[in-house]
């Protein structure tokens, strides 16, 4: 630790497009904002990681091919960068996101240094390195062992704690630390941005999502095919991932004049101002950084209730939340909101400032200072 009180963190997530992947970036924005240093250590610079910001550094991950390997190798060779920025620039701690191999790796990493160089590993469960690959016979005791001899473990809601206590017989304790998200100013101002979109009175809906199939974008779209009438609304999808194979689903249901898609945006904000209502069908969420990222905006969304999104939607308050898989009651909450927008404004004012209190930077990111001060036993 540098005079002052000054962090050297290293943080590795999955640079691609993915909440994780989001929030480490903001996180590691918001420290180095705050004077502490945040070492990204991955095979890709995060998308979302500003290019320019003072004390916010890349280091890229390199894997070479080997004839030998069928399926190449990326823990050892992370596992090796991470020591190596560690002992270079005295991390204090190695702070992971995504359990799989990232923790793997730390924990090698910090064996790997002479006692007195070694960080501290935090790691961040966000979803379905619980969920999923926590249920993998073929990773479950691996991603077990990295939780047990990580220094601090956190999870983004109760509900993923629940989960990891249950599904990896985790019984150490675990810090929920809630997700945030501290939107940039919209480049654009809003009208401009509906006029790209070619919105006019009409809702503009919002989904922003990777596509993935637990996102249930079949349900989306048969959800926003029963709204009546037709023309009282648009759905626009920003999507982390190609949408062209649900293109099949749109015609089938008539709705090409009503889904506008916009793959891959970096200006999120300036869509986010847009929109009116979010829409989420996932089947499994352990919170939704979607659904906040409208909510900074005063979108309310129609979500499911499911995994930790209750955590992040107050039903009837600030947003609404229907039961998994019902495209009715999906379509039915969408529609009274689309003819009451005395209803959808309350809604939006109370998730703007239910977000601002309890998922902003201001909010969070102290928790995480507190949590690094902890490991390295900083009083
Ligand atoms: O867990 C995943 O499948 C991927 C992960 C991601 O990288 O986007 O999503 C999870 O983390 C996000 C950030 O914490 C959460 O907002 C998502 O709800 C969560 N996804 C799932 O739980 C399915």
């Amino acid at each position: 630790m540098e005079p002052g009180g000054r962090l050297k963190i290293g943080i590795t997530c999955y640079p691609s497009v993915g909440g994780s992947g989001i929030l480490a970036s903001a996180l590691g924005e918001e420290l180095a904002r705050r004077g502490h240093e945040a070492h990204f250590i991955s095979y890709e610079r995060p998308f979302r990681l500003p290019a320019d910001a003072p004390r916010l550094y890349f280091h890229p991950v390199v894997i070479n091919s080997y004839e030998l390997f069928k399926y190449p190798d990326y823990t050892l060779p992370l596992s090796v960068k991470m020591a190596e920025v560690s002992r270079e620039h005295g991390l204090d701690v190695l702070h992971v996101h995504y359990a799989v191999p990232h923790a793997t790796a730390a924990i090698l990493a910090r064996s790997m240094l002479p006692a007195g160089q070694r960080p501290s590993v935090v790691t961040t469960l966000h979803g379905t390195d619980t969920t999923l690959l926590g249920r993998d016979a073929g990773y479950g005791p691996a991603i077990t062992y990295a939780l047990d001899r990580s220094d601090a473990v956190t999870t983004v809601s109760a509900y993923l704690e629940q989960e990891t206590r249950q599904l990896l017989a985790v019984t150490r304790p675990i810090d929920v630390i809630h997700n945030f998200f501290e939107p940039h100013p919209p480049r654009r101002p809003r009208e401009e941005v509906r006029r790209e979109l070619g919105v006019g009175s009409e809702a503009l809906l919002l989904h922003s999502s990777n596509l993935r199939a637990f996102k249930r974008i079949d349900l989306l779209l048969e959800s926003v095919a029963r709204i009546r009438p037709r023309d009282s609304f648009k759905l626009l999808v920003l999507a982390g991932a190609a949408f062209e194979p649900f293109m099949g689903d749109v015609r089938r249901l008539g709705l090409e004049d009503r889904v506008i898609v916009r793959e891959h945006v970096s200006d999120i904000e300036d869509y986010l101002q847009a929109a009116d209502i979010g829409l989420f069908t996932s089947d499994m969420e352990s919170f939704c950084l979607s659904i906040l990222e409208a909510m900074c905006f005063g979108c309310p969304s129609v979500a499911t209730a499911v995994g930790g999104i209750p955590e992040v939607v107050v039903s009837g308050s600030s947003g609404v939340l229907v039961p998994p898989g019902d495209a009715g009651a999906l379509a039915e909450a969408v529609g009274s909101l689309i003819r009451d927008p005395g209803r959808r404004a309350a809604l939006g004012a109370a998730a703007r400032l239910r977000a601002r209190e309890l998922f902003s930077a201001d909010a969070i990111v102290g928790r995480y200072e507190q949590l690094y001060r902890r490991v390295r036993g900083i009083p």
